[in-house]
């Protein structure tokens, strides 16, 4: 147990089960003495969230749909009555309908792109329109992104534009309210087996390519990318805003 975030008030949004890396960044966070606001987005997320907070202090759970301006109106004005203000915001939320992750780039479908684009993208800056409000004291947003938002992934497709739009959308945020001491920053991650991951083709083999071929001989954990989301989060990472920090044991850096 450490103090790097305490008495911060953290809001984060995509626990889905413990398997998941928001999952991995509030227990880093607790460990470092954070309140927590966690989001869910249905009443079955809700009970399994439940069931891993139970017997933690300073935790609540709070339901929230990244596609309704209503729905984070709701939560933001909740989180102000409560808290008045919030120092940092995780934003691990992504998604594309899957028929677009398996058939061919070039099928994507109108109506698949905007609802990539929609949740995995515009949720970053409604999030962070709402949240500068509430970060009076400064505060640290990040985010979650993939490489294959600059090189081709067969298959992560329309997710891979998705996250290269999300990567800009970090600058420009960053731009804006770097005038308010708020930091915007994105974590990279190596390939991890979460429900993100489930349905892919070959994640098991591309989890083997990595723990071969990587700096680290290994793939991330979750402690690898708690301990980089803490140090984002934290007054540690005061001068960093704007990045895109790859957490993937050095994997993105070999040629071959
Ligand atoms: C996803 C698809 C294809 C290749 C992939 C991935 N690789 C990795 C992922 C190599 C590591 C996981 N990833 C980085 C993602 O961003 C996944 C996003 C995602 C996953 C699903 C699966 C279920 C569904 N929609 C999804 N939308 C986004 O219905």
């Amino acid at each position: 147990m450490g103090d790097l975030l305490k008495n911060k008030n953290i809001l984060i949004m995509g626990v889905r089960n413990k398997w998941s890396i928001a999952w991995g960044i509030a227990k880093a966070a607790k460990e470092q003495g954070a309140n927590l606001i966690l989001t869910y987005l249905g009443e079955r997320e809700k009970e399994s969230l439940d069931k891993l907070i139970a017997g933690m202090d300073n935790v609540e759970t709070c339901p929230c749909d990244v596609t309704s301006d209503e729905n984070l109106d709701e939560l933001f004005s909740n989180i102000k009555n409560k808290y008045g203000v919030i120092h940092g915001v995780v934003h691990a939320i992504a998604f594309a309908k899957s028929e677009d992750l398996q058939d061919t780039f070039v099928n994507t479908s109108r109506d698949g792109f905007h609802t990539a684009m929609d949740v995995s993208v515009y949720s970053l800056i409604a999030v962070a329109k709402r949240a500068k409000e509430l970060m009076t004291e400064g505060g640290s947003i990040i985010t979650l992104t993939y490489r294959g938002s600059e090189k081709v992934y067969p298959g992560y497709n329309i997710m891979g534009v998705a996250k290269a739009a999300l990567e800009a959308s970090v600058r420009y945020t960053a731009h804006e309210l770097g005038a308010q001491n708020i930091r915007v920053n994105a974590i990279s991650s190596g390939p991890v087996k979460t429900m993100s991951a489930k349905g892919v083709k070959n994640f098991s083999d591309i989890l083997e390519i990595v723990e071969k071929k990587s700096f680290l001989r290994r793939n991330v954990t979750l402690e690898d990318l708690g301990g980089t989301a803490v140090y984002l989060l934290s007054d540690l990472s005061s001068g960093l805003t704007g990045e895109v920090l790859y957490i993937d044991a050095g994997y993105n850096n070999m040629g071959l």
